[in-house]
């Protein structure tokens, strides 16, 4: 299990962090997400073996929202 932070972009109310959340804790292998709007960033641990940094990108830009 690893926890990577990551710059979420695009993010103006609390439904928009729903939103991401939500997309997160839909990829397999995701133990937890915890998103903040204020600092724009979401803190997800995962399963290295099930997911990726990649994927969980690329899962938040499918919902919508620009990562760095
Ligand atoms: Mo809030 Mo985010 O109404 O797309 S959900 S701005």
């Amino acid at each position: 299990m690893t926890t990577a932070t990551i710059t979420v972009k695009g993010m103006t109310c609390s439904g928009c962090v729903n939103s991401v959340t939500k997309a997160l804790k839909g990829v397999a292998g995701v133990e937890e997400a915890r998103v903040d709007l204020q600092s724009q960033t979401a803190t997800v641990t995962f399963d290295e073996a099930k997911t990726s940094v990649a994927e969980l990108k690329a899962a938040i830009e499918e919902a919508g929202y620009e990562t760095e």
